[in-house]
């Protein structure tokens, strides 16, 4: 009888044990699912593009361009899209405000993955507050980084460093020959990866650091003053 009871409370606990794996990994795969958004919506317009404020988590993913070592830390967001409507996909994000982990002074990645493999060359423009003034754009990323499986480096790559917190637009276009691409006209996906670097503590150290020596030698000049006084 003793036996058995032992027996049957492996079980259970062998039972609560499995059940915790479960939940683990379901709350692992939903943190996982949550990082990735579907382009929805028209998304063809600054007043219609898609906010991806809600996308960002700090799990590591393996194609964006600064994921080393896969850090914890960084901020990413990934949006499946849509080619092939003869529209842009434009999609705003915040800085500064809190909405997004996106900060003022952090430079902020954007690329492109995934595209170049199903016949997509990207041409991606990073715009304003104003949904209009272009901040900067690129068609060929100057390197072939994670996601990049193409034979070429037709996939796009671009960071930037905002000055100024507000809502800021990102589009994909396709290349055309034009300065900042043309509309999506080839049936196709893309993956657009926006991400950033954590402010390493190492430049809060540093900054201490140089206070710290600051505060000393302006302590030994005054003592050198009130020696050379007296
Ligand atoms: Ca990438
Ligand atoms: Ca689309
Ligand atoms: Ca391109």
């Amino acid at each position: 009888m003793l036996g058995l009871r032992v027996c049957e409370q492996e079980v259970t606990v062998k039972r609560l044990a499995q059940t915790a794996i479960a939940i683990t990994a379901f709350l692992a795969w939903s943190s996982v699912q949550a990082l990735i958004i579907v382009e929805s919506g028209p998304t063809d317009s600054p007043a219609n593009a898609q906010n991806i404020d809600a996308a960002f988590g700090f799990l590591p993913d393996q194609v964006i361009e600064t994921n080393s070592n896969l850090d914890l830390g960084i901020p990413n967001a990934t949006v499946f899209g849509f080619s092939g409507d003869g529209t842009y996909d434009y999609y705003s994000f915040t800085v500064g405000t809190g909405a997004s982990p996106l900060q003022v002074g952090q430079e902020v990645f954007f690329d492109t993955d995934f595209a170049e493999i199903v016949g997509l060359d990207t041409h991606i423009t990073l715009f304003d507050t104003d949904g209009t003034t272009v901040l900067d754009t690129n068609d060929d990323a100057p390197f072939k980084g994670p996601g990049d499986l193409g034979e070429n480096v037709f996939n796009s790559f671009l960071s930037y460093i905002f000055d100024t917190s507000g809502e800021y637009f990102i589009r994909v276009g396709q290349f055309d020959g034009s300065d900042y691409g043309g509309v999506l006209s080839t049936d196709a996906t893309y993956q657009l990866q926006v991400s950033t670097v954590p402010i390493p503590p190492a430049a809060w150290l540093f900054g201490s650091g140089v206070l710290a020596l600051y505060a000393l030698s302006r302590r030994r000049q005054t003592v050198k003053r009130r020696k050379a006084a007296a």
